[in-house]
């Protein structure tokens, strides 16, 4: 069978289902979906997709069911009573989660007799199905090369590796370092606007370019020992953070806003004592 003609079903028609959907039917994929509440397929209809009324029928309607729901709970709820219908079939859950729910998942899935890859989706909405996307798989790799095949449309598919818990402990670990990076342009704005400067400007000709030069430096930089080489010196940037977050409470920003100035300081001062 040509892997590609597989039949696909989604469960969870939110923001990313529904783009993980469009970019299948874009690629010209034969599509069925479901979500909890129903009404929310909308222009996904019109594209080709067909609606099932339940997660059972869904199963029914594929030879590759994907879930893409709020968290590990919705994926149990929806799956428990429809379990029977998937055995012998697979499931790729691209629901976040920790490395623990899924190897749990993996477990009780295995005792249904159903096959199963876990995932994490490197992705917002707006990028699924581009370039820059890609989908984290861990799991069996024969079973990773067929689904590869069959969902590469959503983004560059990518193996974490025969763990099931391995794609969502790098989910999470990636999603964790893009939430750092989120806080701290956050912050930055917060504190160009308390202070009266101009936030577009400073976005475009300062955050934009210094985020830029920074970020490969921090990746290649992270170490789980706070080790700061010497040119880094730690209690110098331990006082510049204390600075910093002086400011920030002197331009009235809320201190909840500077959690990752803190985190910093911490390390800082923990790899300037040695
Ligand atoms: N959107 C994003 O930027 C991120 C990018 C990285 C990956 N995440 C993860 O993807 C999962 C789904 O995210 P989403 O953006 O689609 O989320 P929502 O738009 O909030 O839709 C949630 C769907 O989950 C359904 N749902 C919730 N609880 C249950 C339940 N108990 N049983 C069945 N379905 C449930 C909900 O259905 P409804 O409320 O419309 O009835 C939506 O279909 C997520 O893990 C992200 O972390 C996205």
């Amino acid at each position: 069978m040509n892997m590609r003609h597989e039949r696909i079903s989604i469960l969870g028609l939110g923001s990313m289902g529904r783009a993980l959907a469009g970019a299948l039917l874009d690629a010209g994929r034969d599509v069925t979906v479901w979500n909890r509440t129903p009404g929310k397929a909308g222009d996904l209809l019109a594209r080709g997709a067909r609606e099932a009324p339940s997660v059972a029928e869904a199963i029914e309607a594929g030879d590759l069911t994907v879930a893409c729901l709020l968290d590990d709970a919705s994926v149990r709820e929806a799956l428990a009573p429809a379990v029977p219908k998937l055995a012998g079939g697979t499931l790729v859950n691209l629901t976040s989660g920790s490395s623990r729910q899924a190897r749990d998942l993996a477990g009780w899935l295995e005792e249904h007799d159903v096959r199963f890859l876990a995932g994490g989706i490197m992705a917002v909405p707006p990028t699924v199905g581009t370039d820059g996307a890609f989908i984290l798989y861990s799991g069996a790799r024969e079973l990773f090369d067929r689904v590869a095949a069959v969902l590469g449309p959503i983004g560059r598919p990518h193996w974490a590796g025969e763990d099931p818990g391995a794609a969502a402990l790098y989910d999470m670990a990636a999603l964790s370092a893009m939430y750092g990076l989120s806080a701290g342009a956050d912050h930055a704005v917060a504190l160009v606007h308390a202070d009266g400067g101009d936030v577009e400007k400073f976005k475009r000709e300062v955050l934009r370019p210094w985020m830029e030069q920074t970020l490969p430096i921090m990746v290649a930089g992270a170490d789980v020992r706070d080790s700061v080489p010497d040119e880094y010196n730690p209690a110098m940037q331990a006082t510049g953070l204390e600075t910093m977050l002086a400011f920030s409470a002197e331009a009235g920003v809320p201190d909840e806003r500077a959690g990752h100035l803190r985190a910093s300081l911490w390390a800082m001062r923990r790899a300037a004592a040695g």
